[in-house]
């Protein structure tokens, strides 16, 4: 019984959560599909180049595997979630630094979604050596309720600076345009866990309150609407 090394692991307000859900915001429960199809991720640059990728283009890159936890805004943590997949900083050092003119002006990245969701990341968070472009779960191909084909994985932020079915990755400098796919005070530009920054305006001690009542009937739309897909 080591309940309280445990506890003392956890960042602060988080509580492990025996399983790992499918989670999101409720409108994107019913976009579930069974099959998003293989991974082809169009990669733009504030400077000019817009190119594709697709799985190939990635096995170039070295392939990496790692346990971390995995917490989401609304307080529950799963723990010990592993990952395969390719680092975020070899993806942008490799196959995209090489075709831009001046790495050097941008700043954040915009991450879009095959399902409509959207999220924002400065690329200094980005670039460490945790971050991955994952495309496998437990030793097996990533399944469509989380991710597939291909999602971030950003341990240190909050689960909605993890989106899934990665469709389109945009590379801006210090001014962009941003539409949050929830309510701003839900979007906090960093959202990293340690710093309980889970949203603006208010502390994170007043976010957790609010959020944890939802958990339960936000688990349950979203397992519904997988279950009702046919396709
Ligand atoms: N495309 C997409 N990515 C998303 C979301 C979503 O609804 N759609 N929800 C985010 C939120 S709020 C969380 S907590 C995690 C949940 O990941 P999981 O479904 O693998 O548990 O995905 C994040 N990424
Ligand atoms: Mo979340």
């Amino acid at each position: 019984m080591n309940k309280p090394i445990e506890k003392s692991s956890l960042p602060p307000g988080q509580y492990v959560s025996g399983d790992f859900p499918r989670f999101g915001l409720s409108p994107y429960a019913n976009r579930y599909r069974k099959n998003f199809g293989p991974i082809r991720l169009s990669v733009s640059i504030v400077t000019g180049q817009t190119f594709s990728l697709t799985g190939e283009h990635l096995e170039q890159l070295v392939r990496t595997t790692q346990a971390s936890d995995f917490h989401c805004v609304t307080t529950w943590t799963a723990k010990n979630i592993r990952w395969a997949g390719f680092r975020f900083i070899d993806f942008f050092e490799q196959l995209v630094k090489p075709r831009m003119t001046n790495a050097d002006s941008i700043h954040w990245v915009i991450f879009k979604s095959l399902d409509g969701y959207r999220s924002r990341m400065l690329l200094s968070d980005l670039l460490q050596t945790e971050v991955l472009l994952a495309d496998e779960l437990d030793g097996k191909a990533l399944c469509s309720a989380h991710g597939a084909p291909l999602r971030l994985i950003a341990p240190s932020h909050y689960g909605y600076k993890n989106p899934k079915h990665l469709k389109a990755i945009e590379f801006h400098g210090r001014h962009y345009q941003f539409k949050p796919p929830l309510l701003s005070f839900m979007e906090h530009p960093r959202a990293r866990v340690e710093l309980e920054e889970r949203g603006r305006f208010f502390p994170g001690w007043l976010l957790r309150l609010l959020y944890r009542p939802l958990i339960r009937s936000t688990v349950r739309r979203f397992e519904l609407a997988m279950l009702e897909k046919k396709n």
